[in-house]
């Protein structure tokens, strides 16, 4: 097959799983042609099967906001026509799955053009809720020749927040589970985390969702009873109060701030135990792929995280503003080896039902039908 995919380019998960996905699809043979304003970080140059096409966006003194929406629209029909697309795959509705439905009328009715929209999370408890977009939204939603969600909570959300009566379908987001694997090298390697010491982390992109405060203070409570480190990775609006917290509780030794990386393995696999006290997650990759490195993870009972997660098996789930359980939980793990030992294995089972081979599958299947619908 031939597919276009629109994400956004930049650190995040919707972009990081329509690039994983355009790799697995490309590695399986497939032509795929990435379309948006920046190659997306994960596509390295001179991957097999896969193209990048930036969109132009034209600056013009007329334009405070030059719109990008637009062009890309017009990229996306000269894309679809230049290279005899099958399917356009867009991930995030806004403007992505607006532009696509706006290539599908330039084309015209006698075009084969169709396109599949994935929501990811914020794209419909943030964003697409928003009074600005919500019409948009709910409009594209309805438009689109297939519409997936990432989880059966967003699904559900989706469906009441926009009264849609469509079908959705949901396919889970996936890990490539023989990359994300436990290798105990690199702990050794990478010289972080000391022997004796236990490696605690976190990733995401310090958005007030992701309650930062709260991985600051389950940590400060943790490393009183147990010898800890905590690695922090990425970064974002709440950077500067997780720097400000640790000088508060004199932990600032204990903690490594390490900005973004492309690669994140050897980051998990220097690390033991998995903190996510999110206050929403529709799904929730980053903790999928600290279980698939065999990371117990300690997060919060919500949205699509408890999908995610499995609740005293391979991990803990409690409220987001319960540092005391998820403290206690953390410590009950680092603590007990065998019980840490059980999480662990757990962990990395559970990782196995995401597995990318099973879950691609059921988008080349989406593909099929819509393409020939
Ligand atoms: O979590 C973020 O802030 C980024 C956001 C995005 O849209 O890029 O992530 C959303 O999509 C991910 C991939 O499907 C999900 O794993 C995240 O749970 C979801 N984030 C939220 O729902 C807050």
């Amino acid at each position: 097959m031939k597919i276009g995919i629109t994400c956004y380019p930049t650190y995040g998960g919707s972009g990081v799983v329509a690039s994983e996905l355009g790799m697995e699809l490309a590695k399986l043979g497939n032509e795929v042609h990435f379309i948006s304003y920046e190659q997306p970080f994960k596509i390295t140059d001179c991957l097999k099967n896969i193209y990048f096409h930036e969109v132009d966006v034209l600056e013009y003194p007329l334009f405070k906001y030059p719109p990008y929406s637009l062009s890309l629209s017009v990229k996306m029909a000269e894309i679809f026509e230049e290279h005899n697309l099958d399917i356009m795959h867009v991930h995030y509705a806004i403007p992505h799955a607006a532009s696509a439905f706006l290539t599908k009328k330039i084309m015209g009715e006698n075009s084969n053009f169709k396109f599949i929209t994935t929501l990811h999370g914020t794209d419909i408890t943030i964003v697409g809720n928003h009074h600005s977009f919500y019409k948009l939204t709910k409009f594209c939603i309805e438009n689109s020749n297939a519409i997936t969600c990432v989880s059966n909570y967003l699904k559900y959300l989706t469906e009441n927040t926009f009264r849609i009566d469509k079908e959705i379908q949901v396919i889970y987001n996936f890990i490539n589970t023989r990359e994300y694997i436990r290798n105990k090298s690199d702990k050794e390697n990478m010289g972080i985390v000391k022997r004796g010491e236990t490696g605690i982390i976190h990733i995401s992109n310090f958005r007030a969702v992701k309650n930062i405060k709260n991985v600051i203070e389950i940590f400060n409570r943790v490393s009183k009873e147990v010898k800890a480190k905590l690695l922090l990775v990425g970064e974002g609006p709440d950077t500067a109060l997780a720097k400000e917290m640790a000088k508060k509780f004199k932990i600032e030794e204990k903690i490594v701030f390490l900005s973004r990386k492309d690669n994140v393995i050897p980051f998990l696999n220097s690390c033991d135990l998995y903190l996510l006290p999110s206050r929403s997650e529709s799904f929730g990759v980053s903790a999928l792929e600290a279980l698939s490195c065999g990371l117990p993870v300690i997060g919060t009972e919500i949205g699509g995280l408890k999908e995610v997660v499995i609740n005293g098996s391979c991990g803990f789930l409690h409220d987001p503003d319960d540092v005391e359980k998820m403290s206690e939980s953390a410590i009950e793990l680092l603590i007990n080896k065998s019980k840490f030992e059980e999480f662990s294995f757990n962990a990395r089972k559970r990782a196995l039902d995401f597995d990318s081979k099973k879950i691609i599958a059921e988008y080349i299947q989406l593909y099929e039908r819509i393409i020939k619908e």
